[in-house]
């Protein structure tokens, strides 16, 4: 792809004339894109009413983008490399050729089982090609993803399903990370049993081949799917404002939302960013070793490397299996040039001590990347120095769920870099600083909360459903812009360093997780009356989960009651929102409007008793006392 980005005179251009003619600009961005045909006007836009269009009357298919239109030139590269859990197994490697030959005979494979344009399908499975083949077939046909992390409950993929009313499941028969087998297709059957009568079919890829339940008449197995259809496969040819994928994540409400994500603008913007962000090189290896169940996994472990022909490479594993070195063994044999990870994984690596990092050859390293949490310090450092061997340079990226894309990020050796900050926004992208009342923090050294001004072509389009609630979610807060939901602060020249949500979202090792879908999950334990969760500084996962919890019956075994907490969490949510801390509590910190004074809990949770603030309007001033005292007897 052309149009990159390649000096800081270059960069300050683009920006200035992304500013002033955003269409022009987004307009000479599309065009790096095949459309069958063209949009008739760039973009319209209502941040008052949460309404954004872009490319508007514009036809595409993703997929011929993300494979067909290398096939010509490079159908023999890789398109995929897959690192399979155990490091004895073989690595498996799809060129574009064979990614497309499997794409389109899934996709054929889904039309004769009755999916097509408009339907959603449900991914319950871990990172495998068959996931990515999945998923680029639904692209190809016009079907909606909807991707749950593999991680999530029985409850949680229930959930999602009935909310997108999905048609189909395609999941594995187990998922393996490290020592451990998950039956995936037992808590399907479990999920299936809540009540989501809209799943007419169950698609299983056979992983381990171990025993699974199996229902006649709504179970197949993959390999029956594909059995004698095609490897060509017409797309459907899909309107630039067509849905392309729902994915949900966390607000500050115990029901998430589900994010969705439209055909043309998604591609231009994660094929923009993927190119200008990495500095892509033809002939590039990229690891993004986020899950596909999140953002960062749609967007750089397959739409942005497909789109611009890289060779992305998928891992089963996790960072610590066999032992800690398997991330750079991994980067070392496939000679990966580009890496990108979250700082919780970063930390957890460093903790496990730097023998791990020393004696594997990391040359083939250009950038670094890291995302979805403040990375401190300590951990840029030991990343740039460590991994980068003060080489490679560290991109600290900023972005979200519902902006598709990177947002505010340092250019790899066209713009400096300085720890903790993600820096400059993109051509594209304009963000502002307000104050609560809204009005703009001008100049340089100012914090704020972090809006942004002006649309980009991946904007949220809506929450699935349910358009009040994207209205209300993002753009009511400060009427003509779109809130982030993170506070922010600019240094002293023009750099964005993220601080955190500002709201009731906690992020777990770079999970967002609401505390109300926390709080819901520990009031089902029949001994709690009432619980109130808060993020706290935890050393590896960023943030901690912190409940406190107040009980009908006192408990002589506390430990017995935690451990009973978590198991309702590993329930309800997964084993990503398991509580860290459990305080027993004889009540809670509330306003006179009955509102839980969270930052009073925060503050005892990380032991931060000076400035508790003024606490006599409380309507219970004297529990803060307690919390206090108790908070001072754990380690
Ligand atoms: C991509 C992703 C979004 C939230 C966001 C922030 C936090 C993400 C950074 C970051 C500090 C970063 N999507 N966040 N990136 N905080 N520095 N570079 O993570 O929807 O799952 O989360 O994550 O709070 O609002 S997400």
């Amino acid at each position: 792809m052309k149009l990159q980005i390649n000096s800081i005179t270059d960069y300050h251009t683009s920006y200035r004339e992304s500013i002033e003619d955003p269409a022009a600009f987004w307009a000479s961005q599309a065009r790096a894109f095949q459309w069958t045909k063209e949009w008739d006007a760039v973009l319209e836009s209502d941040f008052t009413g949460g309404y954004n269009r872009w490319y508007m009357g514009g036809h595409l298919n993703i997929t011929i983008n993300c494979l067909d239109r290398h096939l010509e030139e490079s159908s023999d590269k890789t398109a995929i490399v897959w690192e399979p859990n155990d490091p004895m197994q073989e690595t498996r490697k799809l060129s574009y050729r064979e990614l497309h030959s499997s794409v389109c005979q899934f996709a054929n494979g889904l039309r004769a089982n009755g999916i097509g344009k408009g339907d959603r399908v449900c991914f319950y499975m871990p990172m495998l090609p068959e996931l990515v083949i999945g998923i680029l077939a639904c692209a190809r046909i016009g079907a909606i993803h909807s991707v749950v992390f593999a991680g999530f409950s029985a409850a949680s993929l229930a959930d999602r399903i009935k909310d997108a009313s999905c048609k189909m499941l395609i999941c594995a028969d187990y998922n393996i990370r490290g020592p451990k087998q998950i039956p995936v297709k037992s808590l399907v059957d479990e999920a299936l049993s809540l009540g989501c009568e809209c799943i007419e079919k169950v698609i299983v890829y056979r992983n381990t081949g171990g025993g699974i339940p199996w229902v006649n008449g709504r179970d197949y197995w993959w390999y029956d799917i594909i059995e004698g259809q095609a490897e060509e496969c017409t797309p459907e040819i899909m309107d630039s404002e067509d849905p392309l994928f729902i994915l949900y994540t966390s607000g500050s409400t115990g029901k998430p939302k589900g994010v969705v994500h439209t055909c043309g603008g998604y591609m231009v913007y994660t094929g923009y960013t993927f190119n200008n962000v990495f500095q892509f090189q033809p002939g590039e290896i990229h690891w993004c070793t986020a899950d596909i169940g999140w953002i960062t996994g749609h967007s750089y472990v397959i739409y942005g490397p497909l789109l611009n022909g890289a060779t992305t490479l998928l891992f089963e594993g996790i960072p610590t299996y066999p032992d800690p070195s398997r991330f750079w063994k991994i980067c070392e044999k496939h000679k990966v040039n580009i890496f990108y990870t979250a700082p919780t994984a970063i930390r957890a690596l460093m903790a496990a001590g730097d023998e791990h990092t020393i004696g594997h050859d990391l040359s083939a390293i250009r950038v670094l990347g890291t995302v979805g949490e403040p990375i401190n310090e300590e951990a840029w450092h030991w990343y740039n120095e460590k991994v980068g061997r003060g080489i490679a340079p560290v991109i600290d990226t900023w972005w979200q769920t519902e902006t598709g894309g990177i947002m505010i990020t340092p250019l790899p050796g066209i713009t400096d870099t300085k720890p903790c900050f993600a820096s400059y926004p993109l051509p594209g992208v304009q963000p502002i600083l307000v104050d609560v009342n809204g009005n703009e923090i001008e100049g340089n050294n100012a914090e704020g909360l972090l809006c942004i001004k002006f649309p980009w072509p991946s904007i949220i389009r809506t929450t699935y459903g349910d358009h009040e609630r994207c209205r209300q979610s993002y753009f009511s807060a400060f009427p003509g812009l779109y809130f982030t939901g993170d506070e922010a602060r600019r240094d002293e020249d023009g750099r964005y360093r993220i601080i955190g949500r500002v709201d009731d979202v906690i992020n777990v090792s770079g999970h967002r997780i609401g505390t109300a879908e926390i709080e819901n999950a520990i009031d089902e334990h029949d001994n709690v009356v009432e619980s109130a969760v808060v993020g706290y500084a935890h050393p590896i996962k960023g943030q901690g989960i912190y409940a406190y919890v107040i009980l009908l019956h006192p408990v002589s075994d506390e430990t017995a009651l935690f451990k009973e907490i978590n198991e309702k969490l590993v329930q309800y949510i997964g084993p990503i929102a398991k509580a860290d801390e459990v305080m027993i509590v004889s009540g809670l910190p509330k306003t006179r409007s009955g509102k839980i004074m969270r930052r009073l809990l925060r503050k005892a949770a990380e032991k931060d008793y000076e400035n508790l603030g003024d606490i006599s309007t409380l309507l219970n001033p004297e529990i803060v006392e307690e919390i206090v005292e108790k908070s001072k007897l754990k380690p």
